[in-house]
This record gives structure tokens, C-alpha cells and sequence, in this order.
């Protein structure tokens, strides 16, 4: 197919309550939606980019910038393009997993729906609906905490996660052990340790965790490795798997027992598809990551969950897990701990376009010839 055009659609969106990690604080998403429009038809990607560069390098203006400058360019000069030439056709562009992902998710889409096919059934799903966990963030005191997970273990979910940093990481879990027994639980980190805490966070081990997740910065993976001699609950990586390559050295670095995957993290769902069956030959088990997206990146995300390595549950939560009103027609619920996994064709799920022009902020075309921009009159 032929890429025509690519709409840059932005969002503000206000999150149900502020999410705390150790990077700081969120109440509000930016959010760059990327709308393909094809020869074939129309698909959508979601660009995982935080408002500022404080997850990752990377961040949602420089997306939009890379994407018009540096990434667009290479695709619609193209006759032919399959979402499958993407990732290699933007190979000489170093960075911007993120930006790369959203394209290559919207191009994706619009495959999959002009021939029928689900991105469940693309990806190799194998479930018909994926276990649900909930990340945490970090709270005020411990009862407001305690309020907090109580209620996402009355909705359902299936794990707990706690987002951890210097100050605010024993007594939590501790607590939360305390008052709520033996329920699955895990950590977070966002990389807010160093190597010197080894002996701190081994305190985390009389409490029976999942996994520690990305506890030091993300290019310290032989750090994780240390760390692991002296930690005894499984160390997971996040921020350090930019790549297949990342992926495959953390492992045989012995860095990492599990990996959590987000395809905006490491330029795709099919990056991200091969570092699952990298995991999977390695006996690492994968589990879905989260970014706080709309429904649309969270379809994607619950058809990849699906797949036979996503063995724990995922940050895939219910879309009023961050949203009052998502921008899709029929929101994320949360069923007896599990969202089912879209079946129609590409990402399964139709945008609301009432809701969204409520909530876009600026929209720019880029079309083969010319490049537009235009602000929204409401
Ligand atoms: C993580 N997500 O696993 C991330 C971190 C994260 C659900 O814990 C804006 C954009 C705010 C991206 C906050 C969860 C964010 C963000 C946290 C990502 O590390
Ligand atoms: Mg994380």
C-alpha cells in the first residue's frame, strides 16, 4: 500500500487522580495520536511519549518533531510500504523507539483492517482475554495507599504494583503485605536506585515479591546483574530494553529473570512480538508494560498480552484505571480480573470522534507533497 498522508492528532486528556512515580508527578496526558491514511484505508497508533524526557530520552514534541523532519519523509516517498519494511526502512535514524512505534502501529492498523485480520490473531494471541494488574503510584502516607489498592483489589485486578523510590519502598510493601495477605505483588523502581542499595532492597525479600522492577538507571545492566547476587527477589528490566540487542545481552548478562515489554519502548509490535520469542527461548517470561495509554494503545497492548510468554499479568488496566472517558467507543472494562482481547479487524476498536474532538489541542497533516498545520476552533 501507499502511504498518502499522516495526521498528527495531540490530546490533552486529565488523568482520574495524579500518578506519582519516582520521576516525578502526572495529572494531565499530551498525547501525539498518529492517524495513517493509506491507499488501503485508515489506521491509528498512539505515540507513548511522556510530556517531558523524564521516563525516557524521549518525549512527545520531540516525537512529533522527529516524526515530521525525519521519520515521515522516509515512509511517503515510498510506492510500496508494509508495516513490516517500517522498522528496518527507519533503521538509520538512531533512537526514538517511541516516535518509530506509533507510525509503524498506525501502518499496522490499516493492513490488518483492509484484509480483516485482528491484531490478536497478527500478533499469534493465544488467550482470549489477558490477567489484569494495576500499577500504583507512590502516595502520601500509608493509609492513603492502603485506601487506594484496597479498592483496585474490590474492582479485581490480579497483581499489585507499587511504584517505589529512595524513602518510600520497605514500609509500603510491608503494609500492604500486612493488610491485604498474600496477594500477588511486584515493584518499581523507574530506575531511582544505585548499586550501593543492594543491601536496602534485599530487605524487600522477606516479602515475597514478583519482581523488582528496573531498580537502577537504564544503562547500568551489568549493575542489575551485581545487584542480583545480592537481591534474591527476581530483578526485572523496563527503561534498559530499547532493543532485541538490549534484550538479548541483559539475559545473557544474567541482569534480568523477567522483562516487561512495551512496544513504544523498543520501536514497535514487532520488535517487540521478537523479543518475546527471544524471551520465550530463554525461559524469561515477559509480561506487558504500560504507559498510560488510550484505548488505542492499550488494544494493541491487550492483543500482544495475549500472546503464550506474557506470563504475568500486565499494566494493561481498565480504561477508568486513568480515564474518566477514553477516546474509543467502547472503553476497557474490566471483567473478573481480565479484559478480553478485540477480535474485529487491526486494533478492534473505533474512535470516538465527538469524544476526541473535545479533547485534541492542535492537529497537523502531513501529506506526500505538503505539510499542513491547523489549530482546532472549537
Ligand atoms: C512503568 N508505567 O512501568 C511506567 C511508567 C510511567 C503504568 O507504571 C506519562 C507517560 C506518565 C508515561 C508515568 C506504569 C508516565 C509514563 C509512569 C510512564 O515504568
Ligand atoms: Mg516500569
Amino acid at each position: 500500500m501507499r502511504l498518502e498522508a499522516v495526521e498528527l492528532i495531540r490530546i490533552g486528556i486529565p488523568l482520574v487522580a495524579p500518578f506519582e512515580t519516582s520521576f516525578g508527578v502526572q495529572s494531565d496526558r499530551d498525547i501525539l495520536l498518529v492517524k495513517a491514511i493509506t491507499s488501503d484505508g485508515e489506521g491509528w497508533g498512539e505515540c507513548v511519549a511522556g510530556e517531558e524526557p523524564t521516563y525516557s530520552p524521549e518525549y512527545v514534541d520531540g516525537a512529533q518533531h522527529v516524526l515530521t523532519h525525519h521519520l515521515l519523509p522516509r515512509l511517503v516517498a515510498r510506492e510500496d510500504l508494509k508495516a513490516e519494511e517500517v522498522f528496518g526502512l527507519l533503521r538509520h535514524v538512531h533512537g526514538h523507539q517511541m516516535a518509530k512505534a506509533a507510525i509503524e502501529m498506525a501502518i499496522l492498523d490499516a493492513q490488518l483492517r483492509a484484509r480483516g485480520e485482528s491484531f490478536g490473531k497478527y500478533l499469534g494471541a493465544v488467550r482470549s482475554e489477558v490477567d489484569c494488574g494495576v500499577s500504583v503510584g507512590i502516595h502520601r502516607t500509608i493509609p492513603e495507599l492502603l485506601r487506594t489498592v484496597g479498592g483496585f483489589l474490590d474492582q479485581g485486578y490480579r497483581r499489585i504494583k507499587l511504584k517505589i523510590k529512595p524513602g518510600w519502598d520497605i514500609e509500603p510493601v510491608r503494609a500492604v503485605r500486612e493488610r491485604f495477605g498474600d496477594v500477588p505483588l511486584q515493584v518499581d523502581a523507574n530506575t531511582a536506585y544505585n548499586l550501593s542499595d543492594a543491601k536496602h532492597l534485599a530487605e524487600l525479600d522477606a516479602y515475597d515479591l514478583l519482581l523488582i522492577e528496573q531498580p537502577m538507571p537504564e544503562d547500568q545492566v551489568l549493575a542489575h546483574a551485581q545487584m542480583a547476587e545480592i537481591v534474591s527477589t527476581p530483578i526485572c528490566l523496563d527503561e534498559s530494553i530499547h532493543s532485541l540487542r538490549a534484550a538479548a545481552d541483559a539475559i545473557e548478562l544474567h541482569a534480568c529473570r523477567i522483562i516487561n515489554i512495551k512496544p513504544g519502548r523498543v520501536g514497535g509490535y514487532l520488535e517487540a512480538r521478537r523479543i518475546h520469542d527471544l524471551c520465550a527461548s530463554h525461559s524469561i517470561p515477559v509480561w506487558m508494560g504500560g504507559m498510560l495509554e488510550t484505548g488505542i494503545g492499550r488494544a494493541g497492548n491487550v492483543a500482544m498480552a495475549a500472546m503464550s510468554n506474557f506470563t504475568l499479568p500486565g499494566d494493561t488496566s481498565a480504561s477508568d484505571r486513568y480515564y474518566h472517558r477514553d477516546i474509543i467507543t467502547e472503553p476497557f472494562v474490566l471483567q473478573g480480573g481480565r479484559l478480553r482481547v478485540p477480535t474485529g479487524p487491526g486494533l478492534g476498536v473505533t474512535v470516538d470522534e465527538e469524544r476526541l474532538r473535545e479533547v485534541t489541542t492542535s492537529t497537523m497533516e502531513m501529506r506526500r507533497e505538503k505539510t499542513s498545520a491547523t489549530t482546532p476552533s472549537r
